[in-house]
């Protein structure tokens, strides 16, 4: 294996992938056993964009079986400086095949294509960069047994719909990178940047099933997690998933990470530069129509400058550009379902009814497809549905303090604690705050920075594990463990 690799297959219409493909299991696209399949929309329109097959779970059986084999003949054996060829490969063909991923995650998701341009493509091949340089050196991280390093096996995988190949590379680098196998289950809504990356795994000349794509709704993903030849599942997406999960897998050998909601507090003290903090706010809620699980949905700004605040804030929130999410110019893109739209307005209107001050940008929006405005909540308590709940749409909720250690108190006040930011000139004071918070990722005087070298996860109901970094790599070892 040198680093030569096939040309691109020939070009076909992007959005027709998943109907021309179907599962990939054991290197190769294959239908489901019972022929099922479900469609994928554009959020933007409303339109219809491929058939995906739907794999039930004697499609999951193949995909797991494909991946042991491929774990105990070819991948687990495998020298780590191998491996790290293979994950190069990947991470280069994602750069060279970059505007492909983009328009395809932005037609299936919603997001603005400069952000799919800009943040998830990039940082996805930002994630097999990285990881293909560990491969071969987990001995000097403490991450083997003796000398040998030892992966956990198969590892099924399931994600979510707002980060659809970014969450693909934050699970699957890291564990093929540690010599396991995957079978990774993309979210129902945003199925097709994973089959198109499995046509990458083919183009890389990836040994047959260390990499599986399963698609298809919470039942595929419920099958994976039964499965009893899988030895850990990672799951990004709802808390109440997540603890049915943990329920499931409860008594079994299976391991577990789990990366679930949040509500994170942005936090403005009065001597902070408020231009560049208001820029902050704006991409912590904002950024990807606030389908963030560690988005800044709540604003806790200090009483003296909070009128000042809001007010510059809802003249920013003015020049958004709302719309097509093809338009390199828009800033906000559509919500990536009817479901997800449904789960937003029902949140915003319990905050109505509880009394809090609705503000919303006064934006044109589209006449077909799934959107919302840019929304502010004001006279916000902190028993409010729109303070404790993860809203996961552009919906910001404006809270006030007197002191740093109410801001911290109402910071730490709900059942998350997966990202803060803090805003303010004095070293000592962001210091003291960070110090304080339960929060797994806490950003100072810049929000939504992400980096693979830096671990992500949550504390309470914000789930446990972390991805990237070293930490990240742990999850995937048993190395330091009871194995
Ligand atoms: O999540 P689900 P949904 C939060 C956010 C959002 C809410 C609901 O607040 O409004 O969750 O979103 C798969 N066994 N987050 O309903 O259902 C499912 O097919 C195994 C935060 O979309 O958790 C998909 O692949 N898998 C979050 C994945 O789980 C199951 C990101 C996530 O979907 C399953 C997404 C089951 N029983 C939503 N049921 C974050 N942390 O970023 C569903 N799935």
């Amino acid at each position: 294996t040198g680093f030569e690799y096939a040309p691109a297959p020939e070009s076909r219409a992007v959005v027709d992938i998943a109907s021309s493909y179907g599962l990939f299991v054991g290197g190769e696209f294959v239908d489901p056993a019972d022929g099922a399949s479900f469609k994928t929309v554009n959020p933007a329109t409303g339109e219809r964009l491929s058939d995906v097959a739907e794999a039930g779970a004697a499609d999951v059986d193949a995909a797991v079986r494909a991946a042991r084999r491929a774990y105990t003949q070819v991948w687990g054996p495998m020298s780590g400086a191998e491996r790290g060829k293979y994950l190069f490969r990947i991470a280069r063909i994602l750069q060279e095949r970059a505007r492909e991923f983009a328009v395809l995650e932005t037609l299936d998701n919603g997001k603005p294509i400069k952000e799919s341009r800009d943040v998830d493509i990039p940082l996805a091949a930002a994630h097999f960069f990285y990881h293909a340089g560990w491969a071969d050196k987990l001995e000097y991280a403490g991450l083997t047994t003796g000398a040998r390093p030892a992966p956990l096996g198969v590892i099924g995988q399931v994600i979510p719909w707002n980060f659809p190949l970014l969450m693909l590379a934050w699970k699957i680098a890291p564990a093929l990178a540690t010599g396991n196998t995957v079978v990774l289950k993309p979210a129902e809504t945003t199925p097709l940047t994973a089959l198109l990356f499995a046509q990458v795994c083919q183009q890389a000349d990836l040994p047959a099933g260390v990499v599986n794509i399963v698609t298809g709704a919470g039942a595929t993903g419920q099958a994976l997690t039964e499965h009893p030849d899988v030895d850990k599942i990672a799951f990004t997406g709802s808390t109440d998933v997540g603890k049915q999960i943990a329920r499931t897998i409860a008594g079994t050998r299976k391991r577990l990470t789990l990366e679930l909601g949040g509500k994170g507090a942005n936090i403005v003290y009065d001597d902070a530069a408020i231009d560049q903090a208001v820029e902050g706010i704006v991409s912590g809620i904002y950024f990807n129509q606030g389908h963030v699980c560690c988005a800044g949905s709540r604003l806790l700004v200090q009483e003296s400058v909070a009128d000042d605040v809001v007010r510059r804030l809802q003249r920013r929130l003015g020049t958004l550009r709302v719309g097509d999410p093809m338009d390199k110019n828009t800033d906000v893109g559509a919500i990536n379902s009817a479901e997800q739209l449904a789960r937003i307005t029902a949140l915003v209107e319990a905050g109505e009814a509880e009394g809090a001050t609705r503000w919303s940008a006064p934006c044109e929006l589209p006449d077909r497809g799934y959107w919302f405005a840019p929304t502010i909540f004001t006279d916000v308590s902190q028993a409010h549905r729109v303070a404790q709940e993860e809203i996961f749409g552009p919906v910001l909720s404006v809270l006030t303090f007197r002191t740093p250690a109410e801001a911290v108190a109402k910071a730490n006040n709900t059942p998350y604690g997966l990202s803060a930011g803090i805003w303010s000139d004095k070293g000592s004071r962001v210091l003291w705050t960070a110090d304080r918070l339960r929060a797994g990722v806490v950003w100072a005087n810049s929000f939504n920075k992400f980096d693979p070298t830096s671990p992500f996860g949550g504390y309470k109901e914000s789930g446990y594990g972390r991805e990237a970094g070293r930490h990240g790599l742990e999850a995937y070892v048993a190395a330091g463990s009871e194995d």
